[in-house]
C-alpha cells in the first residue's frame, strides 16, 4: 500500500470513531464552508406570466381562498426545488384572490410584502386598516400584525407575496396564529397611516413601535411620479437607470427590516453596465419590454413577468424602450451585517 493511501485510510478509521461523538473533521470541509466568493445553488430563473396565469386561474377553481387559507403558488429557484425558496432568504409567491372571496385573518413573525400585479380594487387589511390594491402598489404586513385580504370588485386580483420565510426558518423563530373571525376589527379609516405617516411629518410624541415602516402602502402612482421627475432631471445611473429605494420615513432606514425594496425606470435604447451584488435579487416587470443578461444566461421579459439575479452574479438590463422594475432582495439584512458588497463594471 502506498503511504498517501494508508493516512488516506487511517483518516478514514478515525473518521468514523469521531462521529460516533457526533464531531467531524473541518479541514475536509473548509474549503466549502467559506468560499472565497458567493456558490450558491441558486439558479437565475425567470417566469413568464403569460405562461403561468393559467395555471394560477385554474388554481381558482381548484380549492377557494378560505380553504386554502392563502391560495398561492409558490416561486420555487429551479436550483432550490422542494424548499420554497426562490433564493436562499427569500420566498416568492404569487397568490390570487376572486371577487368575493376573502383569505381570513392571521398573523406570524414572517414580513410580508405584497407587489401587486394584476386587477384592481381587492384589499388587504393590516392591523386594523385596510388599503386597497391597484397594479404596482407596494404593500406591508410587519411581523406579527393581524392580516386578512378580501375581493370586493369584480375582477381577479393578483398579487406577488415576499416574505422573509427562509430568514425565519434559520433562526427557528416561526410563531403564528389564526383569529377569531374572519376578517379583523376596523379600526381606523382607509389612508389613515399613509396621511399621518407619509406626509412629511409625524404626530409630535410619536415613537416607532416596531422596525417597520409605520407606511405600509406605497401606491405606485407616487412612485412613478418620483421616477418621471428624476428622468426629467437628473442623468440616468449607468448600472441602475434611475433607482430608488422604499423608505421608513420615521427613520430613513429601508421600509422593512429584512426585505429591502426597490423601484428603477430603465432608459430606452442601451444596456445597462454590468452590476452584481451580494444580494440575490427578485425583480417583477412593471411596465415595458426587454432582456435583461444573467451571469451568461439572457432571458427576455414583459410586463408582470417575474425574474431572479442570483448572489454575486453579472447582471445587464436591456429595455426595447423604456421599463419599470419593482425588485426586492435581503440587503437590509446584508447591510445590517456588514456583509453587502456590490461591484460596478465599466463604469
Ligand atoms: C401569508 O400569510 C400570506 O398573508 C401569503 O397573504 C403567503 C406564505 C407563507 C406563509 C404565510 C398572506 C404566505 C403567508
Amino acid at each position: 500500500m502506498k503511504a498517501a493511501e494508508a493516512v488516506s485510510s487511517e483518516r478514514r478509521a478515525y473518521y468514523d470513531r469521531i462521529d460516533a461523538y457526533n464531531m467531524a473533521p473541518l479541514w475536509e470541509v473548509l474549503h466549502a464552508l467559506v468560499t472565497p466568493e458567493p456558490v450558491s445553488p441558486v439558479r437565475p430563473a425567470i417566469w413568464h406570466y403569460d405562461e403561468i396565469r393559467p395555471y394560477l386561474m385554474e388554481s381558482g377553481r381548484i380549492i377557494s381562498a378560505r380553504e386554502a387559507v392563502r391560495r398561492v403558488l409558490i416561486l420555487e429557484n429551479p436550483g432550490l426545488r422542494g424548499t420554497s425558496q426562490v433564493t436562499r432568504s427569500l420566498y416568492a409567491g404569487l397568490q390570487l384572490i376572486l371577487p368575493g372571496e376573502i383569505a381570513p385573518s392571521h398573523r406570524h413573525t414572517q414580513s410580508a410584502l405584497r407587489f401587486v400585479v394584476e386587477g384592481e380594487g381587492a384589499y388587504t387589511a393590516v392591523d386594523g386598516e385596510r388599503t386597497t390594491m391597484h397594479e404596482g402598489d407596494f404593500i406591508i404586513t410587519p411581523p406579527w400584525t393581524w392580516h386578512d385580504h378580501g375581493n370586493e370588485s369584480d375582477g381577479p386580483m393578483v398579487w406577488l407575496d415576499g416574505l422573509d420565510i427562509p430568514i425565519v426558518q434559520m433562526l427557528d423563530a416561526s410563531f403564528a396564529e389564526n383569529g377569531n373571525a374572519e376578517q379583523q376589527m376596523i379600526t381606523r379609516p382607509e389612508g389613515d397611516s399613509p396621511t399621518r405617516y407619509g406626509h412629511g411629518v409625524l404626530p409630535v410624541d410619536w415613537k416607532p413601535g416596531s422596525k417597520t415602516s409605520p407606511v405600509f402602502s406605497y401606491p405606485y402612482a407616487r412612485t412613478r411620479e418620483t421616477l418621471e421627475h428624476l428622468r426629467k432631471t437628473d442623468a440616468p445611473d449607468p448600472c441602475h437607470g434611475w433607482k430608488v429605494r422604499y423608505i421608513n420615513p420615521a427613520t430613513g432606514d429601508w421600509a422593512m427590516p429584512t426585505m429591502g425594496t426597490f423601484m428603477q425606470l430603465l432608459p430606452g435604447g442601451a444596456a445597462t453596465a454590468p452590476y452584481r451584488s451580494s444580494d440575490a435579487t427578485v425583480f417583477v416587470a412593471v411596465e415595458g419590454e426587454g432582456d435583461s443578461r444573467i451571469g451568461d444566461i439572457v432571458f427576455a421579459w414583459k410586463k408582470r413577468d417575474v425574474f431572479v439575479v442570483p448572489s454575486w452574479t453579472t447582471v445587464t438590463h436591456q429595455p426595447k424602450s423604456e421599463a419599470v422594475l419593482f425588485s426586492f432582495s435581503d440587503r437590509p439584512v446584508q447591510e445590517k451585517l456588514g456583509l453587502f458588497r456590490e461591484e460596478r463594471f465599466g463604469k
